[in-house]
Order: structure tokens, then sequence, then C-alpha cells
């Protein structure tokens, strides 16, 4: 074993020693490894990984530096219901998060972790979620027992030795984390390709920002630096320190001009946020010089500058993406991102040494294995209705390999914020595109934003899910509290990004959709950058602003007023629907709702 080399500190931080010493007399591994992020422990990592089954190595000539990682099928997706905020008080959690009793908790915790990495290692990974040298940037320390964590926090953050000596130089605060797959090993016992525990606990403790993770493997599990970091336990330091940490992709568009107008965009799952990122513009568009940058795809944390504008960045090194429906078609820039160096999980694996994905290419190859390693054709799976790929499986790629990643998207005083975006998947009742009379209610429209669930997510399909700036399984504490920082952000800022809604979903009569997405909604996304500028006009509506036909640039498309008009129309009787919809999650957090919110539906209900 090599691991020796590893085992002395890479920090001298008194806090982060002693914390690490405590939580390896916890949870008793075999052996302690300070990650130090090099080239030679990653190689030597996958090897071991290789060697225990966990990875299969890619043909290197066409998937260079790429592997397969298979989980356990009980092990595929993010845990919401073992997900949970253990503030003091259970109010503070608020009624959209699973709340236990810190101390309660705790007691169970360091029953869980008792000695749960016999036989294993622990690796001890410093990361810094940010760029280099931004005052935006926050460290965070993780604990693990799964090498495939440690290669994947490897790209989507920044890790190792570098991030040792940013704490030990600052003696900044870091976000602890403790995370294990949950089954240890006994003296001799042969290990699963796979390890996991059937008891899963996601938990977070806001009030001393620590993370602690049980049982699984995946994804956004036990990737702490991602949702739990990120996301939940950032949404309370931004709360605290004025600034926002959002669940929002961040793109630059630059116009023929040369001049680049950033924006942030919500969406619920399944809504294309990793595509939309990394729109590809129509022909007609890229010719006259319009380009779109991609800064991020999931995360987005925003703080105002000395002046008042409210500035970006993206906390992710990587993509963390879903892989079925991504296509050379769909999305190139993810294509060319996830060609190399990228970890493939829970992917169908061809014969020749490939990986494959339901919408990967029009045609299913004529045989490979599926997610659990089992022979698969098109004919098994027409008949068992398998999928080759699981729904969810994942690609973990780094961002500085997609060609459309900006020249600033490491600038360390991030980039100037124009317009937010929320959006759902709506078979009814949205318009395309609408723009919030001002702030408050842009907020409005936010709080209230709904997706149509589809057979993915799990659950009944077709059914409209609030989801609260797409924050619900995210935001760490009360939602009535969050909506309250969202409206006070007003009075922190010079100018406000304009706030818009847009729904790509919409389905005519005959249950097709309106709309062709993908690329053509380059064509919204600058009548909402020329609304930034006030360069184009809007037409005033019950709901908000939006667009006219002529307002719109409609070259190299062939797109009717008619079929426009249908795709904007305001249906009074779907908005009272709607509307009354709203009270519904309104309800659920009435004790701490903003009364700007209740008078904002007050007002909507009087326009219509
Ligand atoms: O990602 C999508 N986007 C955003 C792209 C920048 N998808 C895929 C969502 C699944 C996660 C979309 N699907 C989009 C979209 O804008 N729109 C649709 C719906 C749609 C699907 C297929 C067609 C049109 C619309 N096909 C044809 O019109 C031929
Ligand atoms: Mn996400």
């Amino acid at each position: 074993m090599k691991a020796r080399g590893h085992a002395a500190p890479l920090s001298s931080n008194e806090h982060l020693l002693r914390w690490v010493e405590k939580m390896r007399t916890l949870c008793d591994p075999a052996a302690v490894h300070w990650v130090d992020g090099s080239a030679a422990e990653r190689r030597e990592l996958i090897a071991g990984m290789v060697t225990r089954g966990t990875l299969t190595r890619l043909d290197q000539k066409t998937w260079p530096g790429c592997y397969l990682a298979r989980s356990d099928p009980a092990d595929v997706a993010r845990v919401e219901d073992r997900t949970f905020i253990c503030a003091l008080s259970r109010d503070a959690a608020g009624p959209t998060n699973n709340w236990s009793d810190p101390f309660e908790m705790r007691r169970k915790l360091r029953g869980l972790f008792a000695g749960c990495m016999r036989g294993r290692t622990l690796y001890v990974i410093a990361y810094r979620m940010g760029p280099a040298g931004s005052p935006m940037s926050r460290i965070g320390v993780q604990l693990t027992d799964s090498p495939y964590v440690v290669v994947n926090m490897g790209i989507m953050a920044r890790t190792g030795r570098a991030i040792f000596g940013e704490i030990d130089r600052a003696q900044t605060r870091v976000v602890p984390g403790l995370h294990s797959v949950g089954a240890p090993l006994k003296r001799g016992q042969k290990d699963v390709s796979w390890p996991c525990n059937p008891d899963k606990y996601i938990v977070h403790f806001p009030e001393s920002r620590e993370i602690w993770s049980f049982g699984s493997g995946y994804g956004g599990n036990a990737l702490l630096g991602k949702k739990c970091f990120a996301l939940r336990i950032a949404s309370n330091l931004a709360r605290d320190e004025g600034w926002m940490a959002e669940h929002m992709l961040i793109l630059g568009l630059e116009d023929p001009k040369g001049e680049k107008t950033y924006v942030a965009a919500a969406f619920p799952s399944a809504c294309g946020k990793t595509n939309f990122a990394m729109l590809v513009p129509p022909e007609t568009f890229r010719r006259k010089g319009w380009k779109v940058w991609t800064v991020g795809d999931d995360i987005a944390w925003l703080r105002p500058d000395a002046a008042g504008r409210l500035h970006a960045i993206n906390p992710e090194a990587g993509f963390f993406g879903v892989a079925p429906g991504t296509s050379v078609k769909t999305n190139p820039n993810a294509m060319a991102a996830l060609a190399r160096n990228t970890i493939f999980t829970n992917t169908a694996l061809t014969p020749d040494g490939g990986v494959w994905w339901e919408g990967m290419t029009p045609e299913p190859p004529e045989r490979c294995l599926d997610w659990q390693g089992r022979e698969w054709t098109p004919e098994i799976g027409r008949a068992t209705g398998a999928t080759a790929a699981h729904p969810n499986a994942r690609f973990t790629a780094p961002a500085s390999q997609c060609p459309t990643m900006d020249p600033d998207w490491e600038r360390p005083e991030g980039v100037p914020i124009s317009a937010i975006i929320f959006g759902g998947r709506r078979a009814t009742t949205m318009p395309l595109i609408y723009q919030s009379f001002n702030w408050t209610a842009g907020v409005y429209l936010g709080a209230t934003m709904g997706s149509e669930t589809t057979a993915a997510a799990g659950g009944a399909t077709g059914k409209v899910r609030r989801d609260p700036m797409a924050m619900r399984p995210f935001c760490g504490y009360h939602m009535g509290d969050y909506f309250r920082h969202w409206i006070s952000m007003q009075k922190r800022l010079s100018e406000t990004p304009r706030i818009f809604h847009v729904n790509w979903f919409r389905k005519d009569a005959a249950g097709k959709f309106l709309w062709p997405g993908f690329g053509e909604n380059m064509r919204v996304l600058k009548w909402m950058v020329d609304r930034a500028r006030g360069r184009a006009l809007g037409k005033e509506t019950p709901i908000g602003w939006v667009p006219r036909y002529e307002d719109i640039d409609w070259t190299g498309l062939d797109f009717t007023r008619e079929r426009f008009d249908e795709l904007q129309a305001f249906d009074k009787t779907a908005w009272r629907a709607e509307v009354i919809n709203h009270e519904e999650l309104f309800l659920d957090l009435h004790d701490r709702l903003p009364k700007e919110l209740i008078y904002e539906r007050e007002l909507l209900i009087c326009r219509m």
C-alpha cells in the first residue's frame, strides 16, 4: 500500500487536526489519507477502484481518462426523505424540510458512525467552492471512506494541497463534513463494488455549519460540496451575511458588438437546465455574431459588489449532469465536455468499451450491458421496459472542458447579473415568456413557480408541484424567511436584476409542444437582454410584461403570429385555478410569509 505516504497531515491548523483526530477515533478506519490532489494520487485511486470493480475502464482511445461506475441499485439518487435540517428549533427549518432535534440527531449519528469505517481508508479532502482569490469563495473539508467520492470531488470542486495551504494561511473557518458509505469491513471480508447502507442520513446543522452524511455513495448525498454545502449550508451563510446561494445556472450572452449580458436561471429538475446553460444559438444568430457563454449549470452564489450591482460566481468546478437525453443534437457542448476525464455513473456499457444512454444516439446499440451490468438489447428493452441506462445516470465532467466556458467564468469578482429567469415545465397556463413588473412581483413569481412532475422524478406524473425558486429540496431554513431575504435584497442593490418567467413546454390542444425550444430559446433570451438594457418594448398584461410578435427576432424560423399568440395566450380560467393553488403553498408557510407576497397575490387577483 502506498497509503503510508498520505498519512502525514497536509495542514497544521489546530482545529482541523483536532477534528480529524476526533472523527478518526469515532469511525475507526484502517488508515488515514490526506488528499493532495496530484495526478499520481488520482491514478492510484482509480487503479484501486478498477481492481475492486467499482470502476470499469472505458476504451482509452475513444474515451480518454473516462471510467464507468455502477452503483448499488438502491443507491441511485438523492434521498429527500432522509435529508434533515437540524436547527435548534423546528420552526427555523420550516415545513419544507425534515427536522430533527440536533441533540437527539447527534446521539443517533454518533451511534451510526461509531466504527463505520473499519477496514477502510479515511480520506481527508480540503476543497474550495468558488474560484481562486475570490472573496465569495468558501472552504470545506470532507472526510470520506469512499475513493469514488474523492475522485468525483476532484472534478466538482477545487481540491488538494493548495487548499490545505489556504486553510493554514488564512486560518479560515471551514465547513466540516463527515461522510461514510456506512459499510465497515470485518477482518478478511471481501468488499463489494459499491458499498452503501440501506439506512441513510443526510444531515445538516445550520447553526454550527456542519454536514454529516451516512449510508450513500451517490452524487448529491455524498459529494458534500454541492447540494449540502453550496446550497443548504450556504443558504444559511448567505442569509446571515447578505448574499444569496441559489439553485441557478449562469450564462453570458454576447451581442454582435461584443457586449456581454449575464443572466442567472432557476429551473426545477427535468427542464433541461444544463442544455440551457450551454445553449447553441440558431445559425442566423451565430452568423450575426451572437454567442452564449457558460459560467455554471447548477449553482450560483450572488452578492452585491461595492457599487450595489449583483455579481455571481459558480462555486463548482465541474458538471454532475443527467446523461439520458444528452446528445450531440440536444447539447453538443456537454458532449464535448464529457468526452474525456469523465466519470460516468449508471450508464450502459457498449461492447467496444464505450458508454451509452437513452437519447445519446437516434438508434440504440445492437447490444450492451445495462447500468447493472446485465445483457441488454433493444428487444429486451421493448419486452421488459427496462432502460439500458438508469434514468438518473450521470456524468461528472470538468467544466474547463466545455467549449462554451466563459473566459471570465473564474473571475474572482464574479460576473454582473442583469436578469434572473425562473422557469417550469407547464403544459398549460404559463406563456413562453413574461417579465415581472418589479423586484417584489418577481419574488412572488419565483416563490409560486411550479413544474409538472415527469416519470424520471418518480411519483404521480403531470401534476404541478410548487418548487419555490427551484429550492424546495435545497433551502436550509424556513422558506418564508427565505422569501423575506429575497425581498430584502432589493435594499442592498443599486439596480435590481430584471425578473422573467419562461416555459418551454406549453402544449397545443392536440398535445404537441407549441415551442421548438433548445437553440430557439435564444430568441427569447435576446428579448430579455433587450429588456434589461432598455432596448425593447413590452406589452402590459395582468401577469407582467410580454413581447409583441414583432419584438422577437424570427429570422431563420417559420413561426406564425397565430402560433405565437397561442403560446402567449393569457387564459383567465386557468389563471384562476393557478392563483388558488398559490394559496396552498402560502397556507403552509403562513406564520413566516412576508406580507409583501400576500399583497402581490391580491394585486394579481385584482388585475385579473
Ligand atoms: O432541454 C430542453 N430545453 C432547453 C434547451 C436549451 N429540453 C429537454 C428537456 C428534458 C430534460 C426541451 N424539451 C426543451 C428545451 O427548450 N423543449 C422541449 C420540448 C420539445 C421536445 C422536442 C421537440 C420540441 C420541443 N421536438 C421538435 O420540435 C421536433
Ligand atoms: Mn441541481
